[in-house]
């Protein structure tokens, strides 16, 4: 196994700022299975899996990681790895069956629970609202197409905000716009599974922006602007440099605000991109008085989502961004680009200035070397490394969420993707750390990018 090389030098790279979060993440409806437990209703994934033909191998989260039954020692492996932080979602079915109308005790007990074992450890709890469950009674009414539904998730979040409380600190209504709408409205590869017209697509984007703000300000009217931080948890389409030249960094941020802006000029400018929206022409959505200034009531912090990204140069004829095909890729066929930690918190603080960013979610899918995952390992090394050096730089990135603790459901992969620093064996939901989860706690324990012994490289 590859282990930690004691610390030999004072302050330099690969060190984070003091205070710096290292967390783990997770979600919902990927660890907890009991999906029918304590009254808990049905949701849009639950449907989506038990419909032939949609996720692999006929896979569904009924049982998933059995999270629901065995927290406990979920978070005392959390503990045992030193995580400050656990970045982790509430299925809303579990607390409104409907989507609607009073809120059910058992299901708030279980994150209310949640919520104090971590602060017993030591963790910060870090909750996100929504990450896709979605209650089915609310997918009959379309969904994220309806603007009701960012209505109902400020009264999601009016409810959680007084049971939960200033407990937690650090509130994400949504998870990843792109790929609520996208994936689930447009390409229907996720849940509900529908292809609907780009106008569509674009009012569901212009729901899910209008559910954050309704969350937001449910929770900043009752826990108080000053008590909790807000973020918007984004996973922009990250476009890099070719090189270091000045003129492909600058093609390279111009094209990734270009991508990211639909969704973040909104939440910081209080406007959508002009010239993207003259570009849409009739396809662009129905926006009502007063919803931009809601949605303009700027987030705390700016959560990224990175995993992959493309490359651009200027001085390519075409200018078009293209994958590497030396880099690395993982399980999923994505390609591994290190300086993605790098160059999007800087791009982001540039354009959008958000003030504190945390990245939400980094991590890759691979079975390869099973417990001994060094390429997890390594993957885990070079990127954090890029983000000590964004830190150096004066980017205010404040924390880091490894995705994933665990092995879990992939989706519309199921069980074919291991995202885990944590081995689970779903058939006796045993629970092994890899080898990427110890240099994770060393990391951590150290607050610094730890040497490690291995030869994975990434061209
Ligand atoms: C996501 C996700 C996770 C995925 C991960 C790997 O927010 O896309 O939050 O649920 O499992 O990204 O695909």
């Amino acid at each position: 196994m590859p282990s930690a090389q004691p610390r030999t030098s004072n302050p330099g790279p690969g060190d984070f700022p003091q205070g710096f979060l290292w967390g783990a993440a997770t979600s919902s409806f990927q660890i907890e299975g009991a999906w029918q437990a304590d009254g808990k209703g049905e949701s849009n994934w639950d449907r989506f899996c038990h419909t032939p033909g949609n996720v692999f191998e006929g896979h569904t989260g009924d049982v998933a990681c059995d999270h629901y039954n065995r927290w406990k020692e979920d978070l005392d492996l959390m503990a045992s790895l030193g995580l400050k932080a656990y970045r982790f979602s509430v299925s809303w079915p579990r607390i409104q069956p409907t989507g609607r109308g009073k809120a059910l005790e058992k299901g708030l007990d279980f994150y209310d629970r949640l919520v104090d074992g971590c602060l017993e450890r030591g963790i910060e709890p870090c909750l996100t609202i929504f990450h896709w469950d979605l209650p089915q009674a609310l997918e009959d009414h379309d969904g994220w197409l309806n603007r009701d539904t960012a209505k109902a998730m400020g009264d999601l979040a009016e409810i959680l905000a007084q049971r939960i409380g200033k407990r937690v600190r650090k509130w994400m209504p949504i998870n990843e716009g792109p790929c609520i709408v996208d994936n689930g409205y447009q390409r229907g590869v996720f849940a509900p599974g529908r292809k609907e017209s780009d106008k569509l697509v674009r009012q569901g984007k212009h729901t899910v922006l209008l559910a954050h703000a309704h969350a937001s300000r449910a929770l900043r009217d009752i826990l108080g602007r000053d008590a909790i931080e807000v973020g918007f948890v984004h996973n922009p389409w990250p476009t890099l440099p070719a090189t270091t030249d000045p003129e492909d960094i600058e093609l390279a941020r111009a094209t990734f605000v270009r991508d990211a802006a639909w969704w973040l000029d909104p939440l910081w400018k209080g406007a959508y991109p002009a010239e993207e929206w003259a570009r849409h022409g009739a396809d662009v959505p129905e926006v009502l008085p007063g919803e931009m200034e809601l949605i303009g009531d700027k987030p705390d912090f700016l959560g990224l989502n990175l995993y992959f990204a493309q490359r651009i140069s200027a001085s390519q004829n075409d200018r078009q961004p293209w994958r590497r095909e030396e880099a690395l890729k993982t399980d999923f066929g994505w390609h591994v680009e290190p300086d993605i930690l790098y160059w999007v918190p800087k791009f982001c603080q540039d354009e959008w200035n958000p003030g504190s960013q945390y990245v939400t979610e980094n991590g890759c899918a691979w079975e390869i070397g099973g417990l001994d995952d060094r390429h997890r390992l390594a993957y885990y090394r070079e990127h954090l490394r890029s983000l000590a050096r964004a830190c150096e730089d004066g980017v205010p990135v404040k924390g880091y969420f490894a995705w994933s603790l665990m092995d879990n459901f992939e989706w519309a992969s199921g069980y074919s993707k291991r995202f885990g620093m944590v081995h689970v064996d779903f058939q006796t939901q045993v629970r092994t750390p890899k080898a990427s989860a110890k240099w994770y706690a060393d990391a951590i324990r150290e607050n610094r990018v730890v040497d490690a012994a291995m030869e994975i490289q990434f061209p």
